[in-house]
């Protein structure tokens, strides 16, 4: 627990830092009065965290500050982390499913064939961290014992596969791929049937952002998940949005085209490490209320954390644990 805490705060540096530098490092050891509230206002504002956010952190911290004039910066941030998880109820994404089929040897007679694998679709547009978010969920899964294939549906660049390619070799990690231009869809159901025969537990389908022909990415996706549906009804059972949390706002426009035509099952919210601004994560389920699976810490395979509301909520007001 302590070490994914660690990961949360590592990660969230520079907002951290962005807020302590607007608030003359107000949690650190200052009290509240008028122009702190005001730094504080503006600086949750700066982050990204949303008007309706930061109104309601500074009402509450407003209302125990009348009750105490003595109140203190780290009180201030408890109540921040408060309201957060508050306002972030509901927003962990948990996975279940997949699991390690058992091995043909243990496979007695009578008993169930393999499972289908269980289907992750990423999708987002280009440059939002889907490749990356694939590889190091492979590393994830592998490192829980789980196995996985990978289906390279963006077809477009060349360069994408080469990147898959390139994780392939690092992660050992099994794919399914086809040359430049071919059709994403029927690389997606190559791979379904392929993980199905290696008794795969995962296959994660990494598609593109844009297409090389002047036809609709949703058209697309939405042919990715009928021939997906031929093999088995209820794939691709995970349709993840992958949101680069550095755009803030825009990437909240962005996610409700794709959830109006694919039907979002979860978000993964990438580059918080590269950003002040990693409030958006607040204003981004707060409109959504998709839940959100995974952040992204870094560029490594281990910067792939589970969301989780209380490290979150906490790392941001820079408390400890
Ligand atoms: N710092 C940082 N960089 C990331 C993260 N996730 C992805 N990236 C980088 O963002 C860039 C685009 O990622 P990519 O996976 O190719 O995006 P895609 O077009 O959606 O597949 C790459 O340079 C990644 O290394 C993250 O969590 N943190
Ligand atoms: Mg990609």
């Amino acid at each position: 627990m302590f070490s994914l805490f660690k990961k949360f705060k590592d990660g969230l540096t520079k907002t951290v830092t962005a807020i302590a530098a607007k608030t003359h490092g107000l949690f650190g050891g200052r009290k509240i009065d008028a122009a702190s509230l005001n730094e504080l206002e503006e600086a949750l504002y700066t982050a990204d965290f949303g008007v309706e956010t930061t109104t309601e952190i500074l009402e509450e911290i407003k209302t125990a500050y009348k009750k105490d004039p003595a109140l203190q910066g780290r009180q201030a941030a408890a109540i921040g982390a408060t309201v957060l998880q508050r306002v972030l109820a509901g927003a962990e994404g948990k996975l279940e499913g997949g699991g390690p089929t058992p091995s043909s040897a243990m496979r007695g007679e009578g008993t169930p064939p393999p499972k289908n694998p269980q289907v992750i679709c990423m999708i987002g547009v280009n440059g939002s961290g889907k490749t990356t978010t694939t590889a190091k969920l492979v590393h994830k899964f592998k490192a829980d014992g789980q196995s996985v294939l990978v289906a390279a549906c963006d077809t477009f660049r060349a360069a994408a596969v080469e990147q898959l390619k390139s994780w392939a070799t690092r992660l050992e990690l099994d794919i399914v791929a086809s040359h430049t231009g071919a059709d994403a869809a029927a690389v997606a159901y190559d791979a379904w049937q392929a993980a199905k025969a290696r008794g795969k537990d995962w296959l994660i389908v990494d598609t593109a952002g844009r297409l090389h022909t002047k036809g609709n990415l949703m058209e697309e996706l939405a042919k990715i998940r009928r021939v997906l549906q031929k093999n088995d009804a209820t794939a691709p059972q995970h349709r993840w949005l992958v949101v680069d949390g550095s755009l803030g706002a825009n990437s909240i426009e962005q996610a409700k085209v794709f959830h109006q035509s694919f039907g979002l099952t979860g978000l993964v919210v990438t580059k918080l490490d590269g950003t002040s601004r990693g409030g958006a994560v607040v204003g981004i389920y707060r409109q959504l209320k998709i839940p959100i699976y995974f952040i992204g810490l870094g560029e490594q395979p281990e910067d792939l954390q589970p969301f989780s509301v209380e490290s979150y909520s906490k790392a941001v007001f820079g408390l400890d644990q």
